[in-house]
């Protein structure tokens, strides 16, 4: 579990308690060199303090992945930065509208539709795109992404977050067939429930970590390093032969039926 002379980018740290921060800060303990994303201007100021703080040297450089030109232009100085290589991408991006979180699914609008699948699902393959030729110099990469058990089962209020991560889950299978023969490996992490600022605010949240708990094997919920191991894991050359998976980080929760 060693990233010594690797370099990567983490998208999608929003505050010290996102899954991507955590990821961040195992990636650097295990020797990367790493470059983060901040949306816009009004998030800049606090990425750049907990960057600067926890992950000194690293590139902090500003990228809407809404944006096709602002992906552009952030792979572009990533490659200029890094030698032209890049070793892993880290994506732990996600939005749906809160209206669209609670309810009935079948009230979910087009708009409402379209949203949470660009930001939650196509911005894997924008970056996945402008990432693959830095990482087939370096000779390889790997990509890691962020899922929900909400893809494959119904979990109430998920709704369009888990069509979304559906729709991820099957763009990690077609990106890992269409770039494996650059030997970039393509896999999302299935997470247990995390307190995490997407999280926060979702009414009954507590009462889910609590429900996870108690039915998972493992007897308790996750630890956000619990999950940055495993993409650290997945980064380094000791996932080697895995591409195209949802590996679960879910204390056991999903092999459960009753
Ligand atoms: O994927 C997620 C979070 C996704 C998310 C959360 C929010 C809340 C604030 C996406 N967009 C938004 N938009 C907002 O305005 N999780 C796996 C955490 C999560 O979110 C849920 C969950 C769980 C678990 C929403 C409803 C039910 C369960």
């Amino acid at each position: 579990m060693d990233l010594n002379g690797k370099s990567g980018v983490i998208l999608g740290v929003a505050n010290k308690y996102s899954i991507a921060w955590a990821i961040a800060e195992a990636a650097r303990a295990a020797g990367a060199r790493l470059a983060f994303n901040y949306q816009n201007e009004r998030l800049a100021q606090s990425v750049k303090e907990l960057v600067n703080d926890g992950c000194p040297g690293s590139i902090c450089l500003p990228c809407d992945l809404g944006d096709d030109d602002q992906i552009d232009a952030f792979f572009a100085e990533v490659g200029h930065q890094f030698g032209g290589k890049l070793d892993f991408l880290v994506h732990s991006v996600a939005f749906a509208n809160r209206e669209d979180l609670a309810g009935r699914f079948v009230d979910t609008s087009r708009n409402g539709f379209n949203l949470a699948l660009e930001v939650s699902a196509y911005t894997l393959v924008a970056a996945a795109r402008r990432a693959a030729p830095l990482m087939e110099a370096a000779g390889g990469g790997a990509i890691i992404t962020m899922t929900y058990f909400g893809a494959e089962k119904v979990i109430k209020n998920y709704n369009v977050m888990g069509v979304a991560k559906a729709a991820l889950e099957a763009s990690v299978r077609y990106l890992a067939a269409d770039l494996g023969a650059q030997a970039i490996r393509v896999n999302a992490i299935s997470a247990g429930p995390v307190k995490t600022l997407a999280a926060r605010g979702i009414s009954g949240f507590s009462s889910m970590l609590t429900i996870a708990a108690e039915r998972a094997p493992l007897k308790r919920n996750v630890d956000p390093r619990e999950i940055a191991q495993t993409a650290i894991f997945l980064a380094s050359d000791g996932g080697s032969g895995i591409t195209g998976e949802t590996l679960y980080v879910d204390g056991g929760y999903n092999i459960i039926g009753l």
